[in-house]
């Protein structure tokens, strides 16, 4: 199957389930079965399931063919090369093509004297102001590719413009670009370039990203740092006529060398196999020349040669466009599409179906608990009401002062409840400021302003390291604090459990050992970036807080998402709470109802007893179906749904981190 193939299955796949999901979420909330915890976990699958975006790089030195390999793979369908790709360098700034259903078709683009503000990529996405805003027609791809030119766009600047715009460094004179014979030095119009587009692909959630040839001035280093980092496969791209040279070479080591498990989202591709289809050769003769040259550069860079992929964009471009089916063939496209398939898409599909596998599972859990204590209830309902067979009536008054007096001290003991919980949520609140924005804003403030300082040039590594060994405490602080939260937790729950026979249990703990992992990743893919050739460039003060900007953003993500995990780790403690809580409440009304009954003679010991029956043996068909519905998140009967009560103990934190954050 082909990239193209497995990504629509992927989205049929995600559609179906976001479909489902829905459904579960509707029947759970029919049946009174959605609390707090259930409805964030509902809510996290499904956005993590419509939100998931799939990153594909396109990264070599300029003229590989990148941007022709987009268009042979991609866009073939227009009957036309879309991305602009000529000789010499073309792309000039990174470009992404992706779909946003809330935006016309369009391509933006940002100026690149954005540079010479401080503000980092991520953030310039959210001022769409700044842009500017080339409607697309996607029904006429003359229209489309003409206005894709733009992304190769330049303009002329004087030296000094040139250097701050970060093209320039008298450093590194030998990477600079050449001076004009007018003194002036060309660079990219535009600094980043979004194209919106309903290409079927796209609408899935593929998103592409192809960046200029890059050369060691002038790369933004978000680029590095961040996009490239993030992708979820990089293809880097080599011409057969030319080898793996120097420039290849230190691209190479700058972008793709990722230690640890993410070597098969590398793909290398061998492009423009077709330089060597010669005429006066026997397609033996030239087959072994490619397998050579294959072989060499599998060697230089340090990969098994099947992990060089030898193919021709451009007769595989043509190839399409014009229906030729040996031509295809010969371009050897084909396979290339299938290993983006395999090691991308499955990759990826794999680490998307377990997160969702063991987000139901909870799930799971977390709706069956309030089964269990429905059908907890129940029974001593049914216990009770057992009991006063055959009794009379100053049996039955004696049971109804019981059960009041019960209600009574039960009434009295949230109190008690609501200390413990106050006790937890100072801890808690520990946690979030430790996991805050204003805090990682201090910690960052701090290193810039260590970057700057003249003669740090060498001590780069430890002021990151100093940065980082910071943060890493933090984490490693809240991990303490999650650990005394999770032990008050536990104690608290059991003994609520022993008072009240609740059948509370503290949920799974955050894992934030993964934060500390992810903190380590960063700080090296930046001191990576660092050490090949930008070190020096760090005298520039703008460099450094672009750097730094970048890395902020990056922990940014890293932060939410462990304070998200928090937050939903205390969500659940409290709802579980509060869902006890509240059916004890009901339970107390429903024991003092049916003896009322019973007093009244409204209705008969017997019958009440068979409603008991009868509501048992819908709470297991409840069970029943649930599993039934997340075992296959297929769709469920809808009934009449029930108003929702209000849940004290979630509000009340909420209104805390509102205050922590
Ligand atoms: N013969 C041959 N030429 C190719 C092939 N692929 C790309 N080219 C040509 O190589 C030139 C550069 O291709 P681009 O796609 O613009 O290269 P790029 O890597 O995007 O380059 P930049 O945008 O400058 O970074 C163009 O003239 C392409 O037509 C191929 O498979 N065979
Ligand atoms: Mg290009």
């Amino acid at each position: 199957m082909s990239f193209n193939e497995k990504f629509d299955q992927h989205g049929a796949w995600r559609r179906g389930f976001a479909l489902r999901l829905k459904l579960l979420a509707e029947w759970m909330k029919d049946h009174d079965l959605l609390d707090a915890a259930v409805e964030e976990r509902l809510h996290r699958l499904e956005s993590q399931v419509r939100s998931d975006k799939v990153m594909v790089a396109f990264v070599a030195e300029f003229s590989r063919g990148k941007s022709e390999l987009i268009n042979a793979i991609f866009f073939a369908g227009y009957g036309r090369r879309i991305m602009p790709a000529s000789a010499g360098r073309t792309t000039m700034c990174p470009t992404e093509l992706g779909y946003d259903a809330d935006v016309p078709p369009c391509l933006r683009l940002l100026p690149i004297e954005t540079r010479l503000k401080s503000q980092a990529l991520m953030e310039w996405r959210m001022v769409p102001e700044k842009w500017t805003r080339v409607d697309l027609d996607v029904n006429d791809p003359a229209q489309l590719a003409r206005a894709l030119e733009k992304v190769a766009e330049v303009r002329h600047v004087t030296q000094e413009e040139a250097r701050l715009l970060g093209f320039w460094n008298d450093s590194t004179p030998e990477d600079n670009p050449l001076v004009g014979a007018d003194g002036l030095i060309e660079v990219p119009k535009w600094r980043h370039a979004l194209i919106n587009i309903a290409h079927p692909l796209l609408k899935q959630g593929l998103v592409i990203l192809d960046t200029p040839g890059l050369n060691a001035i002038g790369a933004e280093p978000e680029l590095t740092v961040s996009l490239i980092p993030q992708a979820h496969a990089v293809v880097f791209i080599l011409a057969a006529d030319t080898g793996v040279t120097k420039s290849d070479l230190s691209i190479w080591r700058e972008h793709l060398i990722t230690e640890g498990d993410a070597s098969d989202a590398r793909l290398v591709v061998l492009n423009k196999i077709d330089t060597m289809w010669d005429a006066l050769s026997t397609p033996e003769q030239v087959q072994a020349q490619i397998d050579r040259q294959r072989a060499t550069s599998a060697e230089i860079l340090g990969l098994p040669e099947s992990q060089v992929i030898p193919v021709s964009a451009q007769k595989g471009l043509l190839a399409k466009v014009t229906g030729d089916k040996a031509l295809l063939q010969a371009s050897r496209l084909p396979a290339l599409e299938l290993a983006l398939g395999q090691g991308v898409m499955g990759q990826r599909q794999k680490i998307l179906r377990t997160a969702v596998a063991g987000g139901i599972g909870e799930l799971r859990i977390e709706a069956g608990r309030a089964m269990h204590i429905r059908r907890r209830d129940l029974a001593e309902q049914m216990i009770e009401l057992r009991g006063l067979r055959g009794k009379n009536i100053s049996v039955i008054k004696h049971m109804r002062t019981r059960i009041e007096q019960e209600q009574g001290e039960f009434d009295t003991s949230g109190a008690k409840i609501h200390a413990v919980r106050s006790v937890h949520l100072k801890l808690l609140r520990e946690m979030f400021t430790l996991l805050s924005t204003p805090t990682l804003k201090a910690e960052l403030a701090e290193l810039t302003a260590t970057l700057k300082k003249s003669g740090i040039k060498l001590g780069v590594k430890k002021a990151y390291g100093q940065t980082f060994s910071r943060l890493r405490e933090g984490l490693q602080k809240c991990q303490i604090l999650s650990g005394e939260i999770q032990s008050m937790l536990s104690a608290s729950f059991r003994q609520l459990n022993a008072e009240f026979s609740f059948s509370l249990q503290a949920p799974k703990e955050p894992e934030l050992v993964r934060y500390v992992n992810d903190l380590e990743l960063i700080q090296r893919s930046h001191l990576q970036y660092l050490g090949v050739s930008n070190i020096l460039k760090l005298s520039q003060a703008e460099f450094s807080e672009r750097l730094v900007r970048a890395l902020a953003t990056r922990l940014r993500v890293v932060y939410e998402s462990a304070l998200g995990e928090v937050e939903l780790w205390n969500k659940s403690a409290a709802s579980q709470l509060d869902a006890q809580l509240r059916e004890r409440r009901r339970n107390f009304g429903r024991r003092l109802e049916a003896i009322e009954r019973i007093q009244q003679a409204a209705s008969g010991l017997d019958e009440r007893i068979a409603e008991i029956e009868d509501q048992e043996n819908v709470l297991n068909e409840l069970d029943t179906k649930l599993k039934e519905l997340t075992e296959h998140l297929m769709g469920g009967p809808a009934t009449h749904p029930k108003e929702e009560e209000p849940a004290p103990v979630v509000a009340m934190e909420q209104a805390a981190m509102s205050q922590a954050a």
